[in-house]
């Protein structure tokens, strides 16, 4: 088997974590154990090439692909988010695994690459699943007649999201794609409560500051924004919050977040983190007016929200430690830059809780087996960008109650009705409804 990973001596303790957190995973192992308890194997001929952080919650994520019939190749989709635990895990599994942390850019293309053919050429995926669209974005430019085979991708994050849409606008797109971002249990729970959980501990592991008392400012207040600003409220920092819609900007200030201008409140930063998906988000005209000793990290998923292009030309870097850097700007003032500007809470400690990655990987799953049940059926067409039915997205959520000793009351045919539903048993709401 062809595979590359930092170090094969690290698989066992791989294989221990992946079992600490299994139990945190009841969603995703619930979903495998009834498709299992029914005899079926609904991923059975699907060859995926996955793309996403290779982590220890991955491997929960690749365990069901595999477990319900597929064969699957991967590789991460950041140079700094591997667990090189994890990694060896996997390879030890039978899982040709292409991935470490700290590779470079070109490694990380050469990954990508590995891990669409086997050494003999025979095997190229039928399914990809992606995470911010570098995959997708690959096998539709490189290999466009091989793409047009190709069943469908299936699409974590809100930036790769994006990306789909352009390239479905402009016609270059070449397979269907389920948008597994805008489940409402993938982005209200994963980009609000992950992000609330893993920022910190990002921050924390880099630099072992403390929190409370600070100044700590939020760009952007979307889904992951909003997650950032009560972890760091929850801790006792000054919020900030910066916004460009006046929607998000109200939501901040009626949450107790004062609302301003990057430019008039970055003087008196002790900590930045941006969370807007944008570019250019903290840039050369603000960047010297920095409080000298500022903490400057990016949760978003590009390393453009923060221009670290224009500081790697006009900083003087050291590094500290792996993915934490002191930064002296020409003007004597000092950034602590985390993760190089790349997403501090994947680069900087381990990403996400299992609990809430295992309500994004369900939805990742049933993607998968969307995709594959109707490769036959004109359900999904090629070049178009899908979300998840209503009903599936809340059997995400059914699934992942009992772990919480959630009790659910239930309607009675009358108040369904009353209501306007279907059914009893959901879906509880119009797709209008925001939650
Ligand atoms: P979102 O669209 O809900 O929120 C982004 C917000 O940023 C919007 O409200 C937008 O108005 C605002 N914004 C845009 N440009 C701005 C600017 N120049 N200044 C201030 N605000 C600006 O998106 P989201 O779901 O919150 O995702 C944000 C990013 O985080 C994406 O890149 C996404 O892929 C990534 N993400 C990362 C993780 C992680 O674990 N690191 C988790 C989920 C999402
Ligand atoms: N994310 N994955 C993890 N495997 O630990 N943590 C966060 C993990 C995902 C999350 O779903 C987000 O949308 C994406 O990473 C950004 O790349």
């Amino acid at each position: 088997m062809d595979y590359k990973v930092k170090d094969m001596s690290l698989a066992d303790m791989g294989l221990r974590e992946i079992e600490l957190c299994e139990s945190e995973m009841a969603g995703l192992t619930e979903l495998v154990r009834q498709y299992r308890a029914k005899g079926e194997l609904p991923l059975k001929g699907a060859r995926i090439t996955g793309c996403l952080h290779m982590n220890i919650k991955t491997c929960g994520l690749m365990d069901a692909l595999v477990d319900l019939g597929a064969e699957i190749r991967w590789s991460s989709c950041n140079i700094f988010s591997t667990s090189d635990s994890s990694a060896a895990a996997m390879v030890k599994k039978g899982i040709p695994v292409f991935a470490w942390k700290g590779m470079t850019q070109e490694e990380y293309w050469w990954c990508i690459e590995k891990t669409l053919w086997t050494e003999d050429g025979e095997w190229f995926p039928n399914l990809l699943l992606d995470d911010g669209g570098d995959l997708t974005a690959y096998v539709n430019e490189k290999y466009p007649e091989k793409a047009k085979e190709i069943i469908g991708v299936s699409e974590e994050t809100t930036t790769g999201v994006h990306r789909l849409l352009e390239m479905a606008k402009e016609g270059k797109l070449l397979m269907p794609a389920i948008n597994v971002n805008d489940a409402v249990t993938k982005s209200k729970f994963d980009n609000i409560y992950g992000c609330r959980e893993s920022m910190l501990d990002g921050i924390m592991r880099a630099t072992n500051t403390m929190v409370a008392g600070k100044i700590a400012v939020v760009c952007g207040y979307g889904d992951v924004g909003k997650g950032c600003a009560q972890s760091f409220k929850g801790m006792g920092a000054q919020v900030y919050v910066t916004e460009v819609d006046p929607i998000c900007a109200i939501q901040a200030s009626m949450s107790g977040f004062a609302v301003k201008k990057l430019e008039n409140i970055i003087d008196k930063a002790d900590i930045i983190v941006t969370t807007t998906g944008n570019c250019d988000v903290v840039h050369p005209g603000v960047l010297p007016n920095v409080k000298s000793g500022v903490i400057l990290c990016n949760i978003g998923h590009f390393d453009n929200e923060i221009d670290t292009a224009w500081l790697r030309e006009n900083a003087k870097w050291t590094e500290i430690k792996p993915q934490v850097h002191k930064l002296e700007l020409a003007n004597g003032k000092v950034i602590i830059l985390l993760a190089e500007g790349r997403l501090v809470n994947l680069g900087c400690a381990a990403g996400h809780p299992p609990f809430v990655m295992s309500m994004s990987f369900t939805n990742q799953t049933i993607a998968q087996i969307e995709l594959w049940k109707n490769r036959d059926t004109n359900k999904y067409e090629r070049g178009k960008v899908y979300t998840i039915p209503k009903e599936l997205d809340e059997e995400v959520a059914r699934l992942h109650c009992p772990h919480l000793g959630i009790e659910l009351d239930k309607l009675t045919e009358k108040q369904a009705k009353y209501i306007g539903l279907a059914s009893v048993d959901g879906p509880f709401k119009s797709d209008a409804y925001r939650y």
